[in-house]
């Protein structure tokens, strides 16, 4: 379906929503906080999002995890982030951003925990009582902690200081610590596809595709495995989609080809 001719359409279990009218009426926080409900209905659970950007891992996870939610998106071209609409979102006009039930959940490794905690049916999370939650915690913090910070120091040439003060020591060191780890695979966690996958195949795609990291052969076939999956490919597509029709929106005589990625 073309989103161009609603501004709402079903995307399998997602919804999507463009109206920044629809978000205030629905996505303000209305309910106090208490247990949720593991069964939500699709507009209990919202994502905002800008395609291809952080929130598509967050996508993929929800499609992984099969829970039906509402998709708003963002047009970044537009700098639909910046808008006082979504700023009374998250302040920081950042995505990924997503809302339960009117709690307000950001920040990567938060939502990919949050998500696969909250419906363990899908198996992707370990239990807090499984000794293997202890390397899926290290990996799912390496990445906002060390990981990220680590290459986009690197990328923006900032000189990041002696590695005793720096949080991720020293760039080098940080991408062979995940990259050694991978040799061991086929997942972060050996032989069990969890959600911190989620995070590092959509993350190692994009920072060896924009060149800021050498892929080795292991963490290539890594990137590739997690990209075979039909959750990557079809969030991959459907972003596409979105991408070619914000670009049509700011550029009209570009027409809505959709975009390949
Ligand atoms: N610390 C955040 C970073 C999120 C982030 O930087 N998202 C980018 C998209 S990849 C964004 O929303 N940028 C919009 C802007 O800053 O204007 C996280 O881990 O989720």
């Amino acid at each position: 379906m073309n989103p161009d001719q609603s501004d709402q359409y079903d995307a399998g279990t997602a919804v999507i929503a463009d109206s920044q009218q629809q978000q205030q009426q629905s996505d303000a926080p209305q309910q106090q906080p208490g247990p949720f409900s593991t069964n939500p209905t699709v507009n209990d659970l919202v994502l905002y999002h800008a395609p291809n950007t952080r929130s598509a891992g967050a996508r993929i996870l929800l499609e992984e995890l099969g829970v039906p939610y509402r998709l708003h998106v963002l047009n970044m071209k537009a700098n639909e982030q910046r808008s006082p609409a979504f700023l009374a979102v998250n302040p920081m006009g950042k995505v990924p951003a997503l809302v339960h039930q009117g709690v307000l959940i950001t920040e990567q490794a938060a939502v990919y925990l949050y998500l696969a905690d909250m419906f363990p049916q899908a198996g992707l999370a370990p239990a807090v009582n499984d000794v293997m939650r202890g390397a899926y915690l290290r990996w799912m913090v390496f990445y906002g902690s060390c990981f990220e910070p680590a290459l986009i120091d690197q990328a923006m040439k900032r000189e990041p200081g002696p590695p005793s003060a720096t949080p991720y020591g020293n760039v080098e060191t940080t991408i062979a610590t995940i990259s050694d780890h991978l040799e061991k695979g086929p997942y972060i966690l050996g032989d069990r596809m969890t959600a911190v996958d989620i995070l590092w195949g959509t993350s190692l795609q994009w920072v060896t595709r924009f060149k800021l990291m050498t892929p080795t052969p292991a963490v290539q076939a890594y990137i590739d495995r997690m990209a075979a999956r039909p959750s990557f490919a079809k969030i991959r597509d459907e972003d596409a989609a979105l991408s070619a029709q914000h670009a049509s929106e700011a550029d009209p005589q570009k027409g809505a080809a959709p975009a390949s990625s």
